[in-house]
């Protein structure tokens, strides 16, 4: 399958992009960096960075040119993960099959690492500017479009809106716009950033838009399942699949996955790999 070894290929190239750009454990102060290499270099997908390098090459570029941003972008991720995590908000003690960041070392310092990976995650999408062929407009165009989808109207949001739900009745209508505000909202980001520093046309733009949207609604959904399946279900929160069952979800989760499917016919041949993506997204197992 060309996806999976394409998979591999780029998480290893952003690992290593990763690893390398980060401050070291031995930078002082050592505990928030040594708390940031945790929770960054413990085996994540990297779905978001691949998807930024997989649309620098549907527009006909290298990853190199966009590899900055998306590592960026994969830092803004695992902020928001190491804040999910923390016992104020969903009190996980597992992350990626590890103690969470708060866990290992702290509330205090799992907070501020959170923090410190946003500013870095910022300083990361600055840092494309330094890329030959990629101007200083396109990266704050690109940078002003991130901060668009992780604020309090997307996904910051809809961490809100989530926190919130567990107290009222949820509807159909309310879990879909939170989990596209809270997971669709960065998926987005992660593929048309490369498309602002890139300069792709209008018409690219929304397509990618609309994959993103319909994705991520999917992989949300998928997320719900394995989260079943793997009994880590919170009693306590409103989910897809608690509205609608485990058969009607895996169908829902099925129709964003042929829209997705739809919207990226645009570019024409070039559009495989996003379309397996989109089959993937429905599929994985993790
Ligand atoms: C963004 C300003 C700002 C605040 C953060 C805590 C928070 C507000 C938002 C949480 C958003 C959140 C955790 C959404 C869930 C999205 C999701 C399905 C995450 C899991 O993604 P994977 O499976 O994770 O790609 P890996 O571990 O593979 O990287």
């Amino acid at each position: 399958m060309k996806l999976i070894s394409y998979i591999q290929e780029k998480r290893e190239i952003i690992n290593l992009y990763l690893k390398n750009n980060l401050p070291s454990e031995k930078t002082e102060p050592v505990e928030i960096h040594q708390s940031i290499r945790y929770s960054v270099l413990n085996g994540g997908k990297r779905l978001r960075p691949i998807l930024t390098m997989m649309t620098a090459e549907l527009l006909g570029f290298s990853h190199e040119k966009v590899l900055p941003a998306a590592a960026g972008i994969e830092l803004i991720h695992t902020f928001s993960l190491i804040h999910d995590d923390l016992p104020c908000m969903d009190n996980d003690d597992y992350r990626r099959g590890k103690l969470t960041n708060h866990k290992v070392y702290g509330e205090a310092l799992a907070t501020l690492a959170g923090d410190a990976l946003l500013i870095m995650g910022i300083n990361f999408i600055c840092n494309n500017s330094k890329v030959k062929g990629i101007s200083k407009e396109s990266v704050l165009d690109a940078l002003q479009y991130v901060l668009s989808k992780i604020g309090t109207e997307k996904m910051l949001g809809g961490q809100v809106d989530d926190i919130n739900l567990q107290k009222k009745q949820a509807n159909q209508e309310k879990i879909k716009k939170i989990y596209s505000n809270k997971t669709s909202a960065l998926i987005c980001a992660s593929l048309n950033t490369a498309s602002l520093l890139l300069n792709a046309k209008k018409d690219q733009f929304n397509a990618l838009e609309k994959y993103g949207e319909n994705i991520g609604m999917a992989f949300q959904i998928t997320d719900d399942l394995l989260d079943i399946q793997q009994d880590n279900r919170e009693e306590n929160k409103s989910t897809y699949i608690k509205l609608f069952g485990i058969q009607e979800s895996k169908k829902e989760a099925l129709d964003y996955c042929e829209r997705a499917k739809d919207n990226i016919l645009l570019f024409g041949d070039k559009s495989a790999l996003f379309i397996e993506l989109a089959d993937y997204i429905i599929n994985r197992t993790y």
